[in-house]
């Protein structure tokens, strides 16, 4: 569909369901996420080991804008009880948030466990559960322990027996009270972006190559941690695992290029999703023939993306309890002219598909530079996901808008509401099933490489204040309302602040 057409469709739609009712189906639930370098600070504190964020902002602090680092970020590690509390205010239905592998084991192998970075994640455990607050843990977003990336990370085969050890212990710990599981956050953020621009740590560049081996071992690695909670730990405890990918939402820059976008889906969702939720398995079709060929045209002898034997690609098939998505974003693409350059960073070009990402004009900008709001996005995401990968349970676990500060967050309400509607309309007029929705972030954290610039937070976090002091914005109010009643059918005004 061509830009102008794109823009009379949409609003077609949204005519359509204007008179709709804003509720959510019975037993839908509500969220917020954090992840654990964002917030937790303490880096050094007790046994701890150092981790591949910690080193990757201390050795060269020029790398994170304003050269802020995570060495204290929101205190959360001494701020337990009041994050807790925020989570009751909000009426939250479960607080998803991660584990720092190197807090837990501090040589990055199970040959010792910390107590006190198991007591610290006991505390916020309990604490969530006394206030009827699910805890939703992910094992690993992006902190992975320096110990084993002076081994290689996620480029070594071994990593999957490492990483399957750390989750052992993990469900070993916790899995008699947490039901809800991710393994990895955003493995494509781990690969593609990691290895092909070398501006996230561990900031090792080695485009299609380091980051095409990665993708298979970190598919290998939740596989056999799933495998793990499924014949270990599922049969007395009943909980659910999936892993969360980060999916952008294509579309062909004109009608013409639509194949194309298609491709790029694959390339992109597909490489992370195929081969665990397709029927058939293994690497998206025709995906592992344009990166040989890309290979060899690269003056390498033989692909360098790694194809999968026939016992790994039944290993890894059909190890999910659900489909987790984070969400955030939409871009058109279009087939690269001659000559062009392709850029890597902040969100690189499809460069293996010699394609070119671009943005609508109309679509508004926000703090963050790769971030432009296109609610419908969230939508034509989720009935893509439900045709391509079958009627499974989806969960949406990000979502939310990057803003500047001040507790007047109305564009933060309005964002929520558009992407919440969309949602909605996924569910009731294309049948997809979601059952969870979560809201990036709880707090305002360590934006990574961008430091503490752009907030994503329901609560504001006053950084010069040594305590942290957190302050619920006009969308925490708003989300609060969205949650009591079950329905967007709700306002939250300024004289609430
Ligand atoms: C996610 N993109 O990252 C992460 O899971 C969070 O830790 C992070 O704070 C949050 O989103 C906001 O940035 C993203 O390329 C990575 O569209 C990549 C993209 C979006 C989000």
């Amino acid at each position: 569909m061509s830009w102008s057409r794109a823009l009379v469709f949409s609003a077609l739609i949204a005519v359509s369901c204007s008179a709709e009712d804003l509720s959510f189906p019975p037993g839908f639930k509500f969220g917020a996420a954090t992840a654990a370098y964002q917030i937790e600070g303490a880096w050094n504190v007790s046994d701890k080991g150092e981790n591949i964020w910690d080193r990757f902002v201390h050795e060269d602090p020029t790398r994170i804008r304003n050269q802020e680092n995570g060495d204290v970020a929101c205190d959360s590690y001494n701020q337990v009880e009041r994050d807790i509390e925020i989570a009751a205010e909000l009426g939250l239905d479960y607080y998803r948030f991660s584990l720092s592998w190197s807090r837990i084991l501090p040589t990055g192998f199970p040959n010792k466990i910390s107590e006190d970075g198991t007591s610290y994640y006991n505390k916020l455990i309990d604490g969530l559960l006394a206030k009827g607050i699910q805890p939703f843990i992910t094992l690993y977003h992006w902190d992975l322990p320096q110990s084993l990336q002076d081994l290689g990370g996620w480029t070594n085969p071994l990593i999957a027996d490492w990483f399957s050890d750390y989750a052992r212990v993990v469900f070993t710990l916790f899995g008699d009270r947490v039901k809800m599981w991710l393994t990895l956050n955003e493995p494509i953020v781990i690969c593609d972006l990691s290895y092909n621009s070398a501006r996230l740590a561990p900031g090792v560049y080695s485009p299609h190559v380091g980051s095409y081996i990665c993708n298979k071992n970190v598919l290998l690695a939740h596989a056999k941690a799933w495998r793990i909670y499924d014949e270990e730990f599922k049969p007395k405890y009943h909980g659910k695992v999936s892993l969360a990918n980060q999916l952008i939402w294509f579309e062909g820059k004109t009608e013409a290029d639509a194949e194309l976008a298609e491709l790029t889906i694959q390339n992109m969702a597909g490489r992370y999703s195929h081969p665990i939720y397709s029927k058939e398995g293994g690497w998206p079709p025709g995906i592992e023939k344009i990166l040989e060929e890309n290979s060899l045209k690269r003056g390498f002898p033989r692909s360098m993306f790694p194809s999968f034997t026939q016992e790994e690609k039944e290993f890894i098939r059909g190890t999910y309890d659900f489909y987790a998505m984070n969400h955030y974003t939409s871009r058109y693409i279009r087939p690269a002219k001659e000559g062009e350059t392709f850029r890597i960073w902040p969100l690189g070009d499809a460069e293996d598909l010699n394609a070119k990402i671009e943005v609508h004009p109309d679509w508004p900008t926000t703090a963050s530079m790769w971030f432009f709001v296109n609610p419908e996005g969230i939508r034509k995401q989720l009935v893509w996901l439900k045709e391509n990968y079958g009627d499974l349970e989806f969960m949406i676990t990000e979502n939310g808008l990057a803003t500047f500060d001040g507790l007047d967050d109305t564009n933060r309400v309005e964002y929520y509401r558009e992407y919440l509607k969309q949602v909605l309309v996924a569910i009731k007029e294309y049948g997809v099933n979601v059952t969870h929705y979560t809201a990036w972030t709880l707090i305002d954290n360590f934006e990574w490489v961008d430091g503490y610039h752009s907030k994503f937070g329901l609560y504001e976090i006053d950084f010069s204040d040594p305590k942290r002091t957190r302050t619920p914005r006009l969308s925490a109010h708003w989300y609060k309302k969205v949650i009591k009643a079950h329905s967007l059918d709700v306002t939250a005004t300024k004289d609430e602040l």
